[in-house]
């Protein structure tokens, strides 16, 4: 380039790019911030996926196991916290660089936003089943970004001392505050991120409001035609700090790919079966409701518990035996796999002959008593007694496919866990907690055992390695629940090992091996200490 700068021509210049990053990052930043929000709300009132959580499920189910167990085991349950404060981030840096490229080139700054629009059409239409109506909120969104871009540019350029664009050469820019028109500037930016604020709340507050109409309130469920007898007192031990037998809906565990719990509307609910069957169908909820349901008590675990961990819990499921719904539709030799897809997209293969085995494998609509909470599945869950919750617990299901496992494979067999995945039987000591100090002499240890499906036989205790002592059990309504244990021991004053061990009801005594989650299920003694004093 034939040009020479002087050097005060160049110390202008730099002051002169570095004038014009501020109102830039601000310009895009808040164009950004008013884009989402705008998405937001709109998916809020016509009740379509966020078009931000698509984008952001969509760059998780694309990232590399790796780091995505990685980001779990770092996080964990927060992970979905910090994901979406990644995702805030990462939206207004990349605001950021749309705006000060937008205050040079406007024609970059719009074609941003369509890249923005772009990414969001594909998230929220191709990631999720290609409803239409989906894409509204995105192009609302896309929309006021462009009107709010061409509004903040312009009052950006007002900021600017007149003859002094760029290439023109003019003298350095002045003191800020100085700047004609930054006042307008400024409050136009405070106008537009209140709005994007408003909005973005708003879009959070909306669904609650018209949740309502569509959510757990509206659902009577009624009575089962096989109801249970209630529990029996036997299953309560009583011991203080024990984990209860019935999980309040409350302290249940939630384990899902969801970053916002999905809120389906139950009158729009529609679950279709399908795939290598005679006749498909669809069934509505109320078409659910009026079949005869049953009442089945029935823990859940997920494969990722560690040994000792708490990601289990026991509920008493209301909803209509799968078999029975398979057997309408008339399922085809060969289909070996259910897989079932949830609202969200999220997908889980079970095999077909568990669920035809005469287990009580539910299509559940009620949980301890009412309506499936948002967090637990509402309006429709599967729950099968025996099997990890990946492979059996869709929430929020709406399609059930027969097929075979060799053609098509769910969510986390994708991801390497495994296809067939039964729960493994687990015992855990809820008393002492860990590391407690306790009187020395006779001490209470107590916690639950679980081998869904196959029952608890027998659960043991050891203290620093010595000999295995039975356990108490408490009663249990059947095979499919945890089951509570309680011993005494004799301890003198010092730090002691407790160490615990079930067998189930095939004899088989739980393994000392230790294996991680992954594959399909974690193994090993759970093992604590505590100090007698
Ligand atoms: N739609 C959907 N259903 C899902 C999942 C999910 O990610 N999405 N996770 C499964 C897993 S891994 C488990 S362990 C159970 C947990 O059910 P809960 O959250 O009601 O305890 O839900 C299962 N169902
Ligand atoms: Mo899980």
């Amino acid at each position: 380039m034939p040009h020479v700068t002087t050097r005060t021509q160049d110390t202008g210049d730099r002051i002169r790019r570095r004038g014009r990053l501020l109102p830039g990052a601000c310009v895009g930043a808040v164009t950004v911030a008013a884009c989402a929000a705008a998405g937001e709300l709109a998916a809020a009132l016509l009740g379509t996926p966020s078009p931000v959580v698509a984008v952001g499920d969509a760059v998780v189910d694309n990232t590399p196991r790796a780091l995505t167990e990685w980001a779990i085991a770092l996080f964990g349950t927060a992970d979905k916290v910090v994901l979406l404060s990644g995702i805030v981030v990462t939206l207004l840096g990349a605001g950021v660089v749309l705006g000060v490229v937008a205050l040079r080139r406007p024609s970059l700054g719009y074609a941003g936003l369509a890249v923005f629009g772009a990414a969001g059409v594909t998230a929220v239409f191709v990631g999720r089943g290609g409803d239409v109506r989906t894409v509204i909120p995105v192009l609302a969104a896309v929309a006021v970004g462009a009107l709010c871009l061409a509004v903040l540019l312009r009052a950006a350029r007002r900021t600017r001392p007149a003859g002094r664009d760029p290439g023109d050469g003019g003298a350095p820019a002045g003191p800020v505050e100085h700047r004609p028109g930054r006042r307008a500037f400024v409050l136009t930016s405070l106008g537009i991120a209140a709005g994007a604020g408003a909005a973005g709340a708003l879009s959070r507050l909306v669904p609650g409001w018209l949740g309502g109409a569509g959510g757990p309130e509206s659902v009577v469920l009624p009575a089962a035609a096989r109801p249970l007898p209630p529990l029996p007192a036997a299953t309560e031990l009583g011991v203080p700090g024990l984990t209860p037998f019935v999980t309040p809906d409350r302290d249940f565990y939630r384990i899902d790919t969801a970053l916002t719990v999905p809120r389906p509307d139950a009158s729009r609910w529609r679950l279709r079966v399908h795939g290598m069957v005679d006749r498909p169908f669809e069934i509505t909820m109320d078409e659910l409701l009026d079949l005869p349901l049953v009442e089945a008590d029935i823990t859940l675990t997920c494969v990722s518990n560690q040994v000792g961990g708490d990601l289990a819990g026991n509920a008493r499921w209301l909803g209509y035996p799968l078999a029975d719904l398979l057997r309408r539709a008339g399922v085809h030799a060969g289909a070996d796999q259910i897989l079932a897809t949830s609202h969200d997209g999220w997908t889980c293969g079970t095999p077909t002959e568990v669920v035809m085995d005469g287990r009580d494998a539910l299509l559940a609509v009620g949980m301890n008593g009412t309506p499936l909470p948002h967090e637990h599945g509402f309006p429709v869950r599967t729950v099968v007694p025996g099997l990890y919750g990946f492979v059996s617990a869709t929430k929020w299901v709406t399609d059930l496919k027969l097929t075979r496992f060799s053609d098509e494979r769910a969510y986390w067999a994708q991801r390497g866990w495994a296809v067939r995945a039964p729960i493994r039987t687990m015992s855990r000591i809820d008393v002492p907690a860990p590391l407690a100090r306790v009187p020395s002499g006779e001490v209470v240890l107590a916690g639950v055992a679980w081998a869904q499906h196959r029952g608890v036989d027998a659960v043991e205790v050891r203290i620093d390695g010595g000999p295995w002592a039975d356990a108490e059990l408490a009663g249990v309504p059947g095979i499919d629940t945890w089951v509570q244990w309680v011993a005494e021991v004799s301890v003198g004053p010092g730090r002691h090992d407790v160490e615990v061990r079930a067998t189930d009801a095939t004899g088989t005594v739980q393994t000392s091996e230790r294996a991680e989650p992954i594959p399909s299920g974690a193994t090993g003694w759970h093992r604590i200490a505590f100090t007698a004093t």
